[in-house]
């Protein structure tokens, strides 16, 4: 345990209703007894039981600062896992600054980025990858990227995972026991009990690597590429989705000559529109550049919206449709037919009997008028997979999760590989020990300060 009490303001910078200070570390009662008196009087909460909060004055040099509650929560039973008391105050930004610096005048010294939830990791009050979803829930923008969080933060990833690694661990000690008795023919380790847990492990790394593209995608907003000819409406769409007017739109071809971008929530899922220029052939450098900008951009996007102007030619519209879907192969695309609202059902009719794969959907919407965007807006929520995240089914959300765990996934092959083969003891120990560690890294049972130092410098001071 660290043996310097730290503290710092945990509410978000600048003026509220109230702030709140925290304090933690074995002389956090202390300090915090030097600067606060309780109404109470004759008590100090060097002598208050667990879990209490009292109302009273902080005193600076001068007399009263302000009259705040001073919550108590005793070592091991609290956050950090150490002596902690949380000071909640008026929120006026001098009253936060003197409390502070009284703090630090008494003994106290500034946290760093994180170091609440790192103290809280290393009293083991929670394992690496709960103090990251610490993280992720602040962070959380939306109703899925908020129960991602939530879920890991319980221990979600963890329990299992520790379970699969202490099942390897087992074994491992069975076979390094067979090592010691080499010059004897012997075979504590059952080869297909272990074999069974090898395929177990196998199943069950690559369902949790697969689920990362849409954890990914919930934690950091779905990508969607507004592509089109010019003119077409993309930028009136992406106006209308986000409801105001971000991008400028006119009846002059070539308008949009970057990519805008920003994000709304639609169905507890946050998504990331992207307004792009309209594709054609132009001499014009700016435009040409734009136009780059809007093929990286639709190569990037998980989700395409193909948008076609109704009333263009079906055979130009059609080459339009030829030439992209060569380019969006394997990504979620939908077809979207604007300006709905000028043309016959004839032309409709037509528009309908284009050709396309499958499973590529046709939407007819008027961006203009508002019309039928809510069909287009369900059909980009049905490519989420949220049926997953009403299973209660773990999905990965984190890059390095994500590659620890696919340095599992090939150490485990290398032991299928190795039991298939009937590999010596000794070669399959070597295996099985990287993916122990791979698993450990996850929740921290194997950690460099390199690693830790990464992940808590993420954090905000304070938390
Ligand atoms: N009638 C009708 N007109 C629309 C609709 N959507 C857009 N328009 C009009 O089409 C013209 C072009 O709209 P924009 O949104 O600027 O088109 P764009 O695809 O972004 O065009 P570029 O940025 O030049 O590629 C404007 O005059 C819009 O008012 C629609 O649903 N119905
Ligand atoms: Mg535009």
């Amino acid at each position: 345990m660290e043996a310097n009490t730290i503290c710092a303001i945990s509410t978000a910078p600048g003026v509220g209703g109230i702030a709140v200070i925290r304090v933690s570390g074995p002389d956090a009662l202390t300090i915090t007894d030097k600067i606060f008196k309780p109404l109470n009087k004759g008590v100090t909460l060097n002598e208050a039981a667990n879990k209490t909060v009292w109302y009273g004055d902080v005193y600076s040099e001068e007399g009263v600062l302000d009259t705040v509650l001073v919550s108590v929560f005793r070592n091991p039973h609290s956050f950090t896992g150490e002596d902690t008391t949380e000071i909640s105050c008026h929120g006026s930004l001098y009253i936060q600054q003197q409390i502070l610096r009284l703090l630090l005048k008494n003994g106290c010294v500034m946290a760093q980025p994180g170091e609440f939830t790192q103290r809280a990791f290393l009293n083991g009050k929670l394992d690496l990858s709960q103090a990251e979803a610490v993280a992720d829930l602040i962070a959380s923008t939306s109703s899925a990227s908020h129960r991602l969080a939530l879920q890991q933060m319980k221990g979600g990833i963890s329990d299992e995972l520790q379970t699969l690694r202490e099942r390897l661990l087992d074994f491992v000690s069975l076979i390094e026991l067979e090592l010691d008795f080499s010059t004897e023919d012997v075979e504590f380790a059952d080869r297909e009990k272990l074999n069974e847990l090898v395929q177990t492990i196998r199943n069950r790394i690559s369902k949790l690597c697969d689920s990362f593209a849409l954890g990914n995608a919930i934690k950091n907003g779905v990508p969607v590429a507004i592509i089109g000819q010019t003119n077409v409406g993309k930028s009136t769409l992406l106006n209308c989705i986000l409801n105001e007017e971000k991008a400028i739109v006119s009846d002059v071809r070539g308008t949009t000559r970057d990519v805008i971008e920003d994000v709304f929530v639609y169905g507890g899922i946050q998504f990331r529109l992207i307004d792009t220029a309209g594709l054609r052939e132009t001499a014009d450098v700016v435009e040409k550049l734009g136009i780059e900008r809007s093929y990286k951009t639709m190569d990037e996007a998980s989700v395409v919206l193909l948008v076609c102007d109704s009333t263009d030619s079906v055979p130009n519209t059609e080459s339009f449709i030829r030439a992209s879907m060569e380019r969006v192969k394997g990504k979620n695309v939908v077809l979207v037919f604007n300006k709905s609202d000028i043309i016959d059902a004839g032309k409709r009719a037509e528009l309908m009997s284009i050709e396309v794969e499958e499973d590529v959907k046709k939407v007819f919407i008027s961006a203009k008028l508002k019309d039928n965007v809510n069909e287009l807006l369900d059909c980009m929520l049905s490519f989420c997979q949220t049926d997953k995240l009403a299973e209660d089914s773990v999905i990965i959300s984190n890059m390095r999760h994500y590659e620890s765990l696919q340095k599992a996934q090939i150490a485990i092959g290398r032991v299928e590989e190795g039991l298939n083969l009937g590999l010596p003891s000794d070669l399959l120990t070597r295996d099985i020990h990287d993916c122990i560690d791979a698993l450990g890294e996850i929740t921290g049972q194997i950690s460099s300060q390199d690693v830790l130092n990464n992940i808590f410098s993420k954090f905000c001071i304070g938390k």
